[in-house]
């Protein structure tokens, strides 16, 4: 029924009331009920935690962190123990992301401006002092697997991977499914601050050395070159039915959001909607933490205040 045929049937003043509510409806105020933003374990993504929860108080909004697993935090999201993730990165939970979304309660909220890549990687200084000839082409680690053994690593050559909770078994796969196993073993980082500690020691010595990194990140600034792998397809990984013989996507990095998240809090989350960082952006989030070692909250505020324009314009 429209409007015009609905007014026929109804007294002006229930009229309006009928427009009142449909009205109502659409500008209704967001819940006081917090907005529950997890923390992981890098730091970019904590510090866009901070800088997006001060950007819903700044609204009005009330909001929690938890700290959450990584793969874990999509069912988490799925079940609305947690609202938002505003960072889903490809490579990484892409998987995760996608299998909690085909059960159910879990949206798409858009995908930032940055692109990204999760791979293993050298300093610049490797390229730069020709340490492995050939690379950043990975054919070329069958010939230096001696410039990259560490105490750990029985003679081999070492890929330091970041903590299994971001990638299970990806590398170790790929090293065997690549021929390299002879050559190479791969080590878990406990966390973050190891690669970044372990890639700090290296550049000191000069010493060759392999890691796991990602960009956006602080390392953009200086210089890190990823390997060049088999180039990424659907389906190339075990998971997915592949051999595992491939590198990392050049991928996309996205936001997702509970079901309900829209209805619930429907200011902030048109304004989480609009929220899209560059890589610039993130990278700096980043560097404010691993470089200038201020503390995470610090780190958003300081964002927060450099930054005015670029964030109000999400919540208008
Ligand atoms: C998920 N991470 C950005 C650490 O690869």
């Amino acid at each position: 029924m429209n409007f015009s045929k609905l007014r026929n049937k109804l007294t002006a003043g229930a009229f309006a009331l009928v427009l009142a509510t449909v009205a109502g409806q659409a500008i209704a105020a967001d819940s006081k009920k917090p907005i529950v933003i997890p923390t992981h374990n890098w730091s970019s993504q904590v510090v866009m935690a901070y800088v997006i929860g001060g950007i819903f108080e700044s609204m009005g909004n009330n909001v929690d962190y938890k700290p959450a697993d990584s793969q874990a935090v999509y069912e988490a999201i799925r079940l609305g123990d947690i609202t938002i993730s505003h960072e889903v990165w490809q490579s990484t939970f892409g998987k995760s992301f996608y299998n909690a979304m085909a059960k159910g309660g879990v949206i798409d909220a858009g995908t930032h401006a940055a692109t990204t890549l999760e791979e293993m990687g050298v300093p610049q200084y490797v390229i730069d002092d020709n340490l492995c000839p050939g690379l950043p082409n990975w054919e070329a680690l069958k010939n230096c697997k001696d410039v990259f053994a560490s105490a750990d690593s029985q003679g081999k050559g070492r890929w330091l991977e970041g903590p299994q909770s971001w990638h299970g078994d990806l590398m170790p796969v790929r090293v065997k499914a690549l021929g390299l196993g002879d050559d190479y073993v791969v080590k878990f980082a406990g966390g973050a601050d190891a690669i970044w500690a372990e890639l700090a020691s290296a550049k000191k010595e000069g010493r060759g050395i392999i890691t796991f990194n990602w960009t956006p990140n602080f390392t953009d600034a200086e210089g890190f070159v990823f390997i060049e792998f088999p180039e990424y397809s659907d389906g190339c990984r075990v998971a997915d039915g592949g051999d595992g013989a491939c590198g990392s996507p050049k991928g996309w990095l996205k936001k997702a959001a509970n079901y309900k998240f829209p209805k619930t809090h429907p200011a902030a989350y048109t304004a989480f909607s609009k929220m899209s960082f560059t890589t610039g952006q993130i990278g700096q989030m980043a560097a404010l933490v691993d470089v200038d070692k201020l503390s995470h909250q610090d780190a958003a505020k300081k964002w927060l205040a450099d930054n005015e324009a670029v964030w109000k314009s999400f919540t208008m």
